[in-house]
């Protein structure tokens, strides 16, 4: 049959009529429900990840005062405003493993707010006592998080800006959004809503905090007294593998399940959130969906540090070199049998070293867990997108682990290898000589310095904001670190990697 266009009024219909059972929303929508939570940056993992857990309380559990209004702060997500606005704010996640594919319309983002349409409308949006919680999927970037210093940057030029009195009602950046609208619950005698950052970053929530705090100081300091003593920034542990969605994904849905979506999201069966219990202004229950709410702030960090140096850091340890091998998709590295067991070997010999025991958590398992859910051929999770943002991701995936190792005396060249291929990967040239789009907001200043190094780590490694002072004046990590860039370069990832698989 043809296929229906995703939007309120064909629901019912879409529900029944595909050729596989597509689960929709039955629940209430549009004015009918309080939006409670304003969602920043509504890409592929918001919308599989906690719009998800959202919709399922919305279904399951009768939550009508916590549906999601979407903001997006970037030009670019002028194309999200157009495709939600085009379907009333539905989309359909499809779930792909070996057991086949399901498809899941979710209804739980109400409306969307494009910042550059109107940001008053978005400073008002969170300022509304119907708002309980802001969250954030902005990206490590989005932060303004200088790794060294652990501070706010706050010389840079959007923060000056946002840090103007005079623009106070038109930011750029989420922190000038946020301070704005805390203002004026402030002045209004509202709590502080809650900041929830779902973001890979170690300790988001306290990041999120300091970093906003660090803001607010600058701007007043009584604001700044009120949110350290009545905000609230739960740390959090987000998983999810969500790829970008491709235009075979949409014939896709509207083959096997009659839907007509300008912008599906594709991903894993799996999805898992670990989030301390640290809410300003009320929550939802999220623990009833499946979210584990945890009351020790220690406990979370222990999930995130899991998640981030096994997860992620295996993900840029397939990324950076699989694509300069000439690899498109992650399921494609895992199938190369070395690859895989570099892999492997990585997380079991150097990585879960440093890891903390977490009661109830077995490591090996949860390892297995991550080669299978890499190995799924079936989300075709794209190497760019591992790869994208790197200066972002590298500082908190693989060098924590390379400098804890340092520390302990313990094995880390596996690591010091995936520092070097993403050294060598800010080139722009895979190993066959085939130029690729290096997508990082460092590109310019990551480009300069390893040209001028070449394969002495040296120039990229003196950027202090992302490695600080420590790791340049270790011996062997730069002898190992060295030696990894003069293989890479000389030989090419494929001939090399055989030298670090035992
Ligand atoms: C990936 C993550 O972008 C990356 O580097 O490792 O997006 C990863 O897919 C998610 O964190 C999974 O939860």
């Amino acid at each position: 049959m043809a296929p229906l266009k995703l939007n309120n009024k064909n629901l019912s219909q879409i529900a029944a009529a595909g050729e596989a059972q597509v689960k929709a929303p039955t629940y209430q929508r549009g004015g009918a429900v309080k939006e409670g939570i304003v969602h920043v940056g509504v890409g592929g993992f918001h919308r599989a990840h906690l719009a998800v857990y959202v919709d399922q309380l919305m279904q399951k559990h009768g939550v009508t005062d916590y549906a999601i209004c979407g903001v997006g702060l970037q030009p670019f997500d002028a194309a999200m405003r157009d495709a939600l606005g085009s379907q009333d704010h539905l989309y359909t996640v499809i779930e792909r493993s070996a057991k086949g594919s399901f498809a899941h319309v979710v209804g739980s983002i109400n409306s969307y707010l494009f910042a550059p349409d109107d940001r008053e409308a978005v400073i008002a949006k969170m300022a509304h006592p119907d708002t309980h919680i802001v969250s954030l999927t902005i990206t490590e970037s989005g932060y303004y998080y200088n790794e060294n210093t652990h501070e706010l940057q706050s010389e840079h030029p959007d923060i000056q800006f946002d840090l103007q009195p005079a623009n106070e009602k038109t930011p750029r950046t989420t922190f000038g959004f946020l301070y704005a609208a805390l203002a004026r619950r402030y002045q209004q005698g509202l709590k502080p809503f809650t900041v929830m950052s779902c973001d890979n970053m170690q300790k988001n929530g306290s990041i999120t905090r300091h970093m906003l705090e660090s803001f607010a100081r600058l701007r007043n300091p009584e604001i700044a007294k009120w949110i350290a003593e009545q905000g609230a920034f739960p740390n959090a542990m987000v998983d999810r593998i969500t790829p970008q969605t491709s235009a075979t994904d949409k014939t896709a849905l509207a083959d096997n399940f009659a839907i007509e979506d300008s912008w599906p999201v594709v991903t894993e069966p799996f999805m898992q959130w670990v989030i301390e219990d640290q809410f300003s202004d009320g929550r939802p229950p999220f623990e009833k969906v499946g979210a584990q709410v945890v009351k020790n702030v220690h406990d979370v960090e222990q999930f995130e540090k899991h998640k981030l140096r096994l997860l992620n850091g295996s993900h840029s340890a397939i990324g950076y070199p699989g694509q300069l091998a000439g690899f498109k998709y992650v399921h494609e590295v895992m199938e190369h049998p070395v690859f895989s067991k570099f892999v492997w070997q990585m997380m079991q010999d150097e990585v879960k070293p440093l890891l903390p025991e977490i009661p109830g958590v077995n490591i090996d398992e949860y390892c297995k867990t991550l080669i299978e859910r890499f190995s799924n051929p079936t989300i075709m999770d794209q190497l760019p997108r591992i790869c994208l943002n790197a200066s972002g991701k590298i500082p908190q995936f693989i060098m924590p682990s390379i400098a804890e190792a340092i520390w302990v005396t313990g094995p880390f060249r596996r690591l010091c290898f995936v520092a070097a291929a993403w050294f060598h990967y800010i080139n722009g040239v895979d190993d066959s000589g085939k130029t690729f789009e290096v997508d990082d907001p460092m590109r310019e200043e990551l480009q300069a310095k390893a040209r001028a190094g070449g394969t002495n780590p040296a120039e990229l490694l003196s950027i202090k904001s992302l490695f600080g002072d420590d790791l340049r004046g270790d011996k062997r990590f730069i002898q190992e670190i060295t030696k990894a860039m003069e293989d890479i370069a000389r030989d090419g990832i494929l001939k090399t990697l055989p030298k670090y698989v035992d």
